[in-house]
């Protein structure tokens, strides 16, 4: 599947990124009308998104802010204790990145993850989320978050659905690339629109197949970003890593959340739960077990900025 484990191009059949975008720069326009900026109402984007599974929200983190959680992030990996027991800390690697939990990406006092959580909030990418999950009471499903650094690998054609790869039952997903992302530069994500509404046909590895995905290039789309753009993905949109074989380096988060009421408690350990408190969101509950490893985060002063006084601490 693409989420984890993405096979070599040589291990596949067909065609690859590279070619895909040479062969079709029209898929790298956003035909579907599918990006939006604060000006637009968020009824509107939810409207777009139950449409087409996917929407784009153009500038709606600071530049500055994802620079100082790049530079968080990049000395994390390059840090000489990973290399040197070449152990991922809480996480996995192959030949295109690393993956992490996101309360295990530090450096010194910094975790990028509650940097950007907290921006979220104050954004109106918020507004936009609430709108989609029809609540102002969301659940952040850190255990099914990921921190991911990509390198830039020669990958083949497929896609994945997060219900079948992730879970089946969190509704949206928001990927955020921490710099700006230019397709047959650096690795990416594109998207088959419009979402089918159900869970798709798929290989042995859970990927949906490379003939789906290029049954119509009409369908495709494989979005540049901004720094500060960000997408939010339905969980049976059809979506996929993007690489080229540049070998440069991508960080990114994938931010799922869900309406608190919905927050099955299989997926809790850990969670944050979000509300509005005087008009602004806030987080109201943090839950985890000891055993998550994620109490550092979850009381972490980036995170505490966007937290209400009264902060419930569950523990499970
Ligand atoms: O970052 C990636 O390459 C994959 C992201 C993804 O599949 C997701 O956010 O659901
Ligand atoms: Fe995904």
């Amino acid at each position: 599947m693409t989420l984890l484990v993405s096979l070599p191009a040589f291990f596949r059949d067909g065609m690859n990124y590279k070619e895909l975008v040479e062969s079709h720069p029209e898929i790298m326009r956003d035909r579907h009308a599918l990006s939006f900026s604060e000006q637009r109402r968020p009824a509107d984007i939810a409207d777009a998104f139950a449409r087409s599974g996917v929407v784009m929200l153009k500038g709606a983190l600071a530049p500055q802010t994802l620079e100082t959680c790049v530079k968080a992030f990049r000395c994390f990996v390059d840090a000489p204790e990973a290399s040197r027991t070449g152990r991922r800390r809480n996480g996995g690697a192959n030949h295109s990145g690393s993956w992490y939990s996101p309360w295990a990406v530090r450096h010194q006092d910094c975790f990028p993850t509650a940097i950007i959580i907290s921006a979220l909030l104050r954004s109106w990418t918020w507004d936009v989320v609430e709108e989609i999950c029809g609540s102002s009471h969301i659940a952040i499903v850190l255990k099914f978050c990921t921190a991911r650094r990509g390198i830039d690998s020669p990958l083949g054609v497929g896609a994945h659905q997060d219900a079948k790869v992730v879970a089946p039952d969190i509704p949206l997903s928001i990927w955020i690339p921490l710099h700006h992302i230019v397709p047959n530069l650096n690795s990416g994500l594109g998207f088959v629109v419009p979402h089918p509404g159900r869970l798709l046909p798929t290989l042995p590895h859970d990927d949906v197949s490379a003939e789906f995905v290029l049954a119509d290039p009409a369908r495709l789309w494989i979005p540049a970003f901004a720094a500060g753009d960000l997408t939010i993905h339905s969980r049976f949109s059809p979506h996929f890593t993007t690489g080229y074989g540049t070998l440069s380096d991508r960080f990114s988060l994938e931010i799922r959340v869900t309406p608190r009421s919905d927050l099955s408690p299989t997926h809790e350990d850990p969670a944050i739960c979000v509300s509005r408190r005087n008009g602004i969101p806030t987080i109201v509950e943090a839950r985890s077990s000891a055993v998550s490893g994620a109490q550092a985060f979850l009381d972490c002063q980036q995170l505490a900025q966007a937290a209400s006084e009264g902060v419930r601490k569950v523990g499970i």
